[in-house]
């Protein structure tokens, strides 16, 4: 139904997520958030074997919101492969909820697909009549606007005319808000860089209980065998990134949010390395499950 040794077109990838709620009903919720710029479903799928889903402490995970970034996608559904299909895992279902995004940005995916391969934006139209497309990771409603994001629509990190002028980051965020007592750590996959990413992306300060964030964030990296992460605040080890997603997540009260660049060179990252990165990145999952799990 589903592999990863290659790269999947939109079509396969959501397939398979309604492959996943088909087969296994008791487990898995297929959730249509909203529509893209261009009509394109936009899906969260809930994992719980909870009698009373959505009452239980639950990790977010999306992936996909810059269209290039492929290998980012590949790893998400490997995610779901493992929680869903892989009964050794059923110990990472234990009183923890998990709200899946496997793309955020369809048009953009397909647009890289069909296109240009190198393209990072959203398609909407803006007030540039040559310039498409919004840098979804600077269109969140938290310090938008800030150093880092560009107020011309040509630009690679346009932010947007407004917070959440997207459909995508509009959608995604108002369900994450509606679920913002029970969501306890967000993560979000981007490439490349193996960094760990800590707030504030907006500019180099510090949350007040940023040596707890980090913490786990070393516990979770130092899983990993094959691939070593720096950890870090965001603005520090990268640069400024204002309107970006963790930073909002973490301006709602989801304590633990996190800023993922998975391991390659650049953008193109062979597909015989979709396995080996997904595998050793996976067990930082174990991690982070337990802690959520305890807290009620
Ligand atoms: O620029 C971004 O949005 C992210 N990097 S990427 O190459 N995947 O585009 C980094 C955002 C990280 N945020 C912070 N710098 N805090
Ligand atoms: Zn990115």
């Amino acid at each position: 139904k589903m592999d990863w040794t290659s790269y999947h077109r939109l079509d396969d990838i959501y397939g398979y997520l309604k492959y996943l709620a088909d087969t296994y009903p008791k487990l898995v919720r297929l959730i249509d958030i909203g529509t893209s710029y261009e009509d394109r479903p936009l899906y969260v799928v809930r994992i719980s074997n909870s009698s009373s889903p959505d009452t239980q402490p639950a990790v977010w995970i999306d992936a996909g919101i810059h269209a290039r970034e492929w290998i980012s996608p590949a790893v998400a559904t490997y995610i779901l492969h493992q929680l869903v299909e892989e009964p050794t895992n059923v110990g990472l279902l234990l009183n923890v909820d998990w709200y899946i995004m496997p793309i955020m940005n369809p048009d953009g995916y397909e647009y890289t697909h069909m296109k240009n391969r190198l393209w990072r934006k959203t398609r909407s139209k803006t007030s540039s009549k040559k310039c498409r497309g919004v840098d979804a990771n600077r269109n969140f409603g938290y310090q938008w606007g800030g150093a880092g994001s560009s107020r011309d629509p040509c630009a690679i990190k346009f932010r947007g005319a407004n917070a959440f002028s997207e459909p995508e980051t509009l959608a995604t965020s108002n369900f994450i808000t509606e679920k913002s007592k029970q969501i306890k750590l967000y993560l979000t996959l981007h490439s490349f860089g193996q960094v760990f990413l800590l707030p504030w992306g907006h500019s180099v300060t510090y949350p007040s209980d940023y040596d707890e964030m980090k913490s786990l964030a070393k516990n979770a990296t130092s899983k990993f065998k094959r691939y070593k992460y720096r950890v870090g605040n965001l603005a520090a080890v990268l640069y400024r990134a204002s309107g970006n997603s963790a930073d909002w997540a973490k301006s709602i009260g989801i304590d633990y949010s996190y800023t993922v660049e998975l391991p390659a060179k650049d953008f193109l990252l062979p597909a015989s390395r979709i396995l080996p990165v997904s595998q050793d990145f996976f067990p930082a999952l174990e991690v982070f499950a337990a802690k959520v799990a305890t807290l009620k």
